[in-house]
């Protein structure tokens, strides 16, 4: 099942993992690279230096290509293009953002240019601009979110553009893989299923809160402020919302997020934090390594695609 991304990457399986910041680590992106699907550092706020540091880490574990994620609402994010410049990084993936002032400078230094969209406008403006390829990205997924789902999302990018897709939002296993295909997708992009993954550094309470969650146990904070975030219910999600609904200002449920992410991932608080995952959390049971989540996936994609022929 090797498709147009796995060319253009020079990786064995179409599975991306999500840049996903304090949670996409060294050990992340290694582990999946590793297995022959791309894994990719989430730089998120961190400073030039310690990016730096999570570049040499996953090349002393592995040689094969991976990428580094951009969070185009960081302070650093010129310095953060600079240095994948320098250290050489294969691929780079944006978020929360639009790119297009840092696509020419990369693509000229040899690296691969995939922005997250979540609107046929944008995706329409970085393809004439040149990108790679285009991360669909429905509000199904963790974190921050656009308003279109993966369903109707993908299909609608995949006749806008004339450059591979990448569906994400919502897919966690191979029947998962087979639809993103059957929409045009050329390859899919994981968050919260690689949360899970054992190599994953994250707190074991947030893996714990993904094991245990529910079909309906997301929700959606900060839609008044512009800047909507897809976490699992706990107490922190709800005093948000009580906030939000009391008609709090944008500065004070800035204040009231600040750092909760970190507090979850890092310090394990997974009732005070943020614990950012997608709608498909209530599919992950068990923690599996990197390699045994990409063979599931494409042991079970290839199960679906095999079915579809014999209804044919
Ligand atoms: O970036 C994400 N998801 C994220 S980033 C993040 S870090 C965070 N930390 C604390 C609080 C809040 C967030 C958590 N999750 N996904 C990629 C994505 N990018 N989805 C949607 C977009 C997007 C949005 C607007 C891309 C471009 C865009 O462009 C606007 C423009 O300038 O045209």
């Amino acid at each position: 099942m090797r498709t147009k991304i796995c060319e253009l990457l020079g990786i064995e399986y179409p599975i991306l993992q999500g840049g996903m910041a304090w949670v996409a680590t060294a050990e992340l992106a290694a582990a999946v690279s590793k297995a022959g699907g791309l894994g990719i550092i989430g730089a998120g706020n961190m400073t030039p230096q310690m990016l730096a540091g999570e570049i040499k880490r996953v090349r002393e574990y592995t040689d094969r290509p991976f990428g580094v994620n951009v969070y185009y609402l960081s302070p650093y994010v010129d310095e953060i293009i600079e240095t994948v410049i320098r250290h050489r990084v294969p691929v780079v993936t944006t978020g929360a953002g639009n790119p297009g002032r840092h696509i020419h400078r990369l693509q000229e230094k040899g690296i691969k240019v995939i922005p997250v969209v979540a609107s046929v406008a944008l995706a329409k403006r970085l393809a004439r601009l040149g990108v790679d390829a285009v991360i669909a990205e429905g509000m199904e997924c963790g974190g921050h979110i656009g308003d279109l789902t993966t369903m109707a999302l993908v299909p609608q990018v995949v006749d806008a553009v004339d450059i591979p897709v990448i569906a994400a939002g919502g897919i966690a296993d191979g029947r998962g893989l087979a639809a993103a295909l059957a929409l045009g997708a050329q390859g899919v992009q994981l968050g919260t299923r690689f949360v899970c993954a054992r190599e994953c550094t994250v707190h074991q309470n947030y893996k714990d809160m993904i094991l245990k969650a529910g079909d309906r146990d997301t929700v959606v904070t900060g839609a008044s402020t512009g800047h909507p975030v897809r976490v699992l219910k706990n107490p922190f999600s709800r005093e948000f919302l009580r906030r939000e609904a009391a008609g709090a200002g944008r500065a004070e449920l800035e204040a009231l997020g600040a750092g909760k992410l970190r507090a979850a991932v890092r310090d394990g608080d997974v009732q005070g934090g943020s614990v950012m995952a997608g709608q498909i959390a209530g599919l992950i049971r068990q923690e599996l390594s990197a390699a045994e989540i990409i063979q599931e996936m494409m042991a079970g994609a290839r199960e679906v695609i095999t079915s579809w022929k014999g209804v044919l």
